[in-house]
């Protein structure tokens, strides 16, 4: 692609000097961006519809402030593209999400530009206030700006933030992209709020012009107008709803148009002369610039490489909302809860089959779990669909509020394991390391459909808190599956001196691992209760077992298993994902550089026999 400025653009420096000297280059450099993202992310994949609605905030900032001296925390961090661009990483965005190239979120170890890690929603606020009191102690006095959007401000963390901000007293500067837009639509009251502030922002401009239109009106205009000016505040308490930042002791400044430069500078001049905290409400269309992503933005939130759209593969996902809406026909207790994903997680058809069964809180994990625990003391049999990450989110209330009180809530714990090109702060990986230390908790672990769908029904008939984890994507169809039991493995090839103990998406790689060295291979359909039957089995034969899972082997199932065969004379080796954060790559990558890759366990394996002295016979290569 050619490009008349960006390419140019090393830092904000140079993009100020443009600015400078050329007042129509601004709008040429938001165009730029523009094209520039949606050529990259329609290859690589990531967040189009955020990115392109964030373009003119990005210019804005960029040009009122001074990266890196004053630092800008991005909220989720999904919509740093533009910000990446400006900021010295023109060429390497290219390499967008692939391994080796950039992340799709800000990371300090990129760039002194990228102020905090991001991934998960809601943190941008506590995390640019804990910087600007940072700075306050060291007599800093540059500024700190949080952008956050509309969606994220759902988050519980961002009220407990801006409770600590009004009375922090302290300068940062929060700018509320809103979009009217999470992943779907901002649910809640507080959207509704912005919703009306955004309207009534209209009504406050219009006063404006009638005091100016008062006032050259002779005689009676002036006094009138000079009436109105002191009823202003009044006025506005009486015609805005109730202004919720003000009150909690924010200067509010808004509406602004989030797509006029000037206005935005404008108005981040202003709040950053503040010596208080401010609160810039920008109003933005999600997709901004890209009909289609305009026109679904939902679709466009996420793409996929190549393809430019989300793939259409069935999913995990799909598989359980299709089976959760038979189930729900079946016993009316079941409710459905999303934290403002209800695409992501499969459960639109619920949503549509049983709207008043279904509870979309927001981004709001911790609260989906103990607004389920409440419904359940009441005979609810309530559906938490959570990706993996976020509900770690919710370890106290799955803790304190699930399974001390042993209440029939079910997990849907999706994204279970490796994710991706979304990189360290979006893995499943930590879930089982967990969830195993719960008192009740029944953890499940499909390794394909035909379990999947048999857990779901099952997990409703223990009636305890139970968490069904699957991975991103589509777990094969297993033909030849035996049924699930409550607490029972499944033996996939019988055990002999060497057996693979694997869950989940890691059976199916297992499988032909097994078959090229005629070793024993078990499926742990359930990480808790485990299987002591078939444990005691295993080591009848066993002189060393390999425990396979995509989660942490710190504290994991493997960990696990490793205790429990502490006392028996086998070597256990655990094979999962390193505690150390993974980088983004595709999934395959990812299982390589953690050694859960079929190549990667096969060589493992065989290590680990030729140390102990155990013969295996390579199918493949046909040697000892
Ligand atoms: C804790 C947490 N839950 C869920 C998500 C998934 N997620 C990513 S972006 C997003 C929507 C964010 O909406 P908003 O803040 O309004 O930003 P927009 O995409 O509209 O710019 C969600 C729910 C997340 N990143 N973190």
């Amino acid at each position: 692609m050619k490009f008349h400025y960006i390419d140019k653009i090393k830092s904000p420096d140079e993009l100020k000097r443009i600015c400078r000297d050329n007042e129509s280059a601004k709008e040429a450099i938001a165009d730029e961006l523009r094209k520039y993202i949606i050529d990259v992310v329609t290859k690589n994949g990531g967040h189009l519809a955020s990115n392109l609605g964030v373009i003119e905030i990005t210019l804005a900032l960029h040009l009122t402030f001074c990266s890196p001296r004053d630092s800008i925390v991005f909220d989720v961090g999904h919509q740093c593209y533009a910000h990446k661009i400006l900021t010295g990483r023109f060429s390497e965005f290219e390499t967008l999400r692939k391994k080796d190239g950039i992340s799709g979120f800000p990371k300090r170890t990129e760039s002194e530009h990228d102020a905090f890690n991001t991934g998960h929603s809601g943190t941008s606020v506590s995390a640019a206030l804990g910087i600007a009191r940072a700075k306050a102690l060291c007599g800093d006095k540059s500024k700190t700006v949080a952008l956050i959007g509309d969606g994220s401000m759902t988050s519980g963390m961002v009220f407990e933030a801006l409770d600590d901000v009004g009375q922090s007293g302290l300068p940062i500067i929060i700018v509320l992209n809103d979009n009217s837009m999470a992943i779907s639509k901002t649910v809640g009251a507080l959207g509704s709020h912005l919703s009306r502030m955004r309207t009534s922002r209209k009504y406050i401009n219009f006063k404006a012009r009638t005091n100016d239109v008062l006032r050259k009106v002779p005689k009676v205009g002036e006094p009138i107008a000079k009436f109105l000016e002191k009823c202003k505040n009044l006025v506005k308490y009486i015609f805005v709803p109730n202004v919720i930042f003000e009150n909690m002791g924010l200067t509010y400044i808004g509406t602004v148009d989030g797509h006029d430069i000037n206005a935005l500078t404008r108005a981040l001049q202003i709040a950053g002369n503040s010596e208080r905290p401010v609160i810039i409400h920008a109003v933005t269309r999600k997709g901004k610039g890209y009909p289609p992503a305009e026109n679904d933005a939902e679709k466009y939130h996420g793409v996929s490489a190549a393809s430019g759209a989300k793939k259409s593969a069935v999913s995990n996902s799909k598989v359980v909302g299709e089976k959760l809406v038979q189930l729900a026909k079946e016993n009316e207790k079941i409710v459905a809860i999303t934290a403002a994903m209800p695409s992501g997680t499969g459960l639109i058809p619920f949503s549509e089959t049983y709207p008043e069964r279904f509870f979309d809180v927001g981004i709001a994990e911790q609260h989906a779990v103990t607004v389920a625990a409440g419904m359940a003391t009441h005979g609810i049999l309530p559906f938490v669909a959570v990706y993996s990450t976020f509900f770690q989110r919710a370890y106290d209330q799955i803790l304190h509020d699930v399974c001390l009180q042993n209440l029939p809530v079910v997990l849907g714990v999706d994204r279970a394991g490796l994710v991706g090109d979304d990189g360290e702060t979006h893995h499943g990986v930590y879930d089982i390391a967990y969830l195993l230390t719960m008192p009740n908790m029944c953890i499940m672990s499909p390794s394909c459909m035909y379990e999947l769908r048999e857990m779901l029904e099952l997990a409703f008939r223990i009636k305890r808190p139970v968490a069904v984890r699957y991975s991103r994507g589509s777990l094969p169809e297993r033909e030849d599956a035996k049924p699930v039991v409550f607490g029972r493995w499944e033996t996939l090839r019988t055990p002999g001196q060497i057996t693979i103990i694997a869950t989940g998406r890691m059976v199916d790689i297992c499988i032909p691992v097994a078959d090229n060295l005629g070793i024993g291979l078990v499926n742990a359909r359930f990480i808790n209760p485990v299987d002591y039957e078939a444990i005691s089995h295993i080591c009848r034969s066993a002189k060393i077992v390999f425990t396979v899972e995509d989660g942490i082997t710190v504290s994991g199932f493997g960990a696990r298993i490793t205790q429990l065969l502490s006392d028996k004379d086998v070597h256990v080796y655990n094979l999962g994902v390193p505690s150390k954060p993974v980088p983004h790559a595709s999934v395959a990558q990812q299982d390589e550089l953690c050694g859960i890759s079929g190549t990667a366990v096969l060589r493992k394996i065989k290590e680990k026999a030729a140390l102990h002295g155990v013969y295996v016979y390579d199918s493949e290569s046909g040697k000892i």
